[in-house]
C-alpha cells in the first residue's frame, strides 16, 4: 500500500504531502531527538473514528516532557489538528503519525537551541506483520540485541532514537527468516518486539511483561488487559522468562500497527497448537467489533472524525 496521501500538518498549516521538508542539518537527522506516536484511524459503521486519541495526546507530551521538548501547541490544539489531518485527506480508515522534532537551528548534543516542530501525517495502512498475520499467527525469533537498561534510554518514552534498537532487532529477525524479533531486557527477562508488546495464556490466565521490563507502555496493551479483565481473564502483569514463551499455550502481540497479532512459534519451537488460540481468538474478535462500530463503545475508545 503506497504511504501516500494530499496533505501534511506542518507547524499549524497544512501542506501539500511532497512540499513537507526540513533542512539536511535539522537537528533530529543527526541525533534521532523526537518523539511520536502512531494511532489508527478505524472506519466504523458510525463514520471515521480515532482509537484511543486521548491515550495517545497523553504519552506523547509526556514523552515530550522527558526529554525536555516544548510543543508549542495544546493538547487541545494537537488533537483538532490530529482529527483535521484525517478529515482534510478524505481519509476513512489509516494510521495517524504525529511527530515533534527538535528542527534545523545549531548542531551538538546539547539540543535546546533548536526549534520544536510538529507534523501529523496520515495514509492508509494494512496489516504490520503481513496479511495473513492476524488470522494464521507470525513466526519469531529471540534477539540478540537487548532492550535498554532502564538507567540508559527511558523505554516507556516513544522516541524516534530509541527506534536504532528497534530497527536492530527486525533486521535481525528478517535476515533470519523471522516476521519479527523479541527482546530480552537487560536482567533476561521478555520484554517485547521491536514494535509490540507481548502477551501470553498459559492455563486460561493472560500474562505480560511489566512496565518495569523496559517495554514501552503500550496503548493497545492497556486496552487488551481490560478488554480481557471485562471478559472474565484473570490478567497478571509478570516478568516472563524465555522458556517460558517455548511452553506457553498461546503468544501474542499488540500494537496500534500490529493490532492483535497471534505468534505461532518462537526459535522456530511451534507455540501451542501452531495457530491462533482461543483466547487470542476471542480477544481478536472483541476488539475489531468494538473499532468497527458492531458493539457500542464501551469504554469510549474512539473520537469521531468530524465531517467537514
Ligand atoms: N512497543 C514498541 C517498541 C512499539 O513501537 C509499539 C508501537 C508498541 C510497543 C505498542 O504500543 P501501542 O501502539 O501504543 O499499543 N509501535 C508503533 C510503531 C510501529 C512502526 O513500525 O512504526 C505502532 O504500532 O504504531
Amino acid at each position: 500500500m503506497a504511504m501516500k496521501a494530499d496533505y501534511i500538518w506542518f507547524d499549524g498549516a497544512f501542506v501539500p504531502w511532497e512540499e513537507a521538508k526540513v533542512h539536511v542539518l535539522s537537528h533530529v537527522l543527526h541525533y534521532g531527538s523526537s518523539v511520536f506516536e502512531g494511532i489508527r484511524c478505524y472506519n466504523t459503521k458510525g463514520g471515521p473514528a480515532v482509537f484511543c486519541l486521548p491515550q495517545h495526546i497523553k504519552r506523547l507530551y509526556n514523552s515530550c516532557k522527558v526529554y525536555r521538548m516544548e510543543v508549542p501547541y495544546t493538547p487541545e490544539e494537537m488533537t483538532r489538528a490530529i482529527l483535521e489531518t484525517v478529515a482534510k485527506n478524505g481519509l476513512k480508515e489509516c494510521y495517524i503519525r504525529p511527530l515533534v522534532f527538535r528542527g534545523y537551528g545549531q548542531l551538538g548534543v546539547e539540543p535546546r537551541t533548536c526549534p520544536v516542530q510538529v507534523i501529523i501525517a496520515a495514509w492508509e495502512w494494512g496489516a504490520y506483520l503481513g496479511a495473513e498475520a492476524l488470522e494464521q499467527g507470525v513466526d519469531v525469533g529471540i534477539s540478540s540485541w537487548r532492550r535498554m537498561a532502564p538507567d540508559t534510554f527511558p523505554a516507556s518514552t516513544k522516541a524516534g532514537g530509541h527506534y536504532t534498537n528497534s530497527q536492530l532487532i527486525r533486521m535481525e529477525a528478517v535476515d533470519h527468516g523471522y516476521a519479527e524479533g523479541i527482546a530480552l531486557d537487560v536482567y533476561g527477562y521478555v520484554s517485547e518486539g521491536s514494535g509490540e508488546n507481548l502477551f501470553l495464556v498459559q492455563d486460561g490466565v493472560i500474562f505480560t511483561p511489566p512496565l518495569s521490563a523496559s517495554i514501552l507502555g503500550g496503548i493497545t496493551r492497556q486496552c487488551v488487559i481490560t478488554l480481557a479483565r471485562d471478559l472474565g481473564y484473570e490478567v497478571r502483569e509478570m516478568f516472563i522468562s524465555r522458556e517460558q514463551l517455548y511452553v506457553a499455550d498461546e503468544l501474542f502481540f499488540t500494537g496500534t500497527a500490529a493490532e492483535i497479532t497471534p505468534i505461532r512459534s518462537v526459535d522456530h519451537i511451534t507455540i501451542g497448537q501452531g495457530r491462533r488460540g482461543p483466547v487470542t481468538a476471542a480477544l481478536q474478535a472483541e476488539f475489531f467489533k468494538i473499532v468497527s462500530g458492531e458493539v457500542p463503545d464501551r469504554y469510549h475508545w474512539l473520537t469521531p472524525v468530524p465531517q467537514g
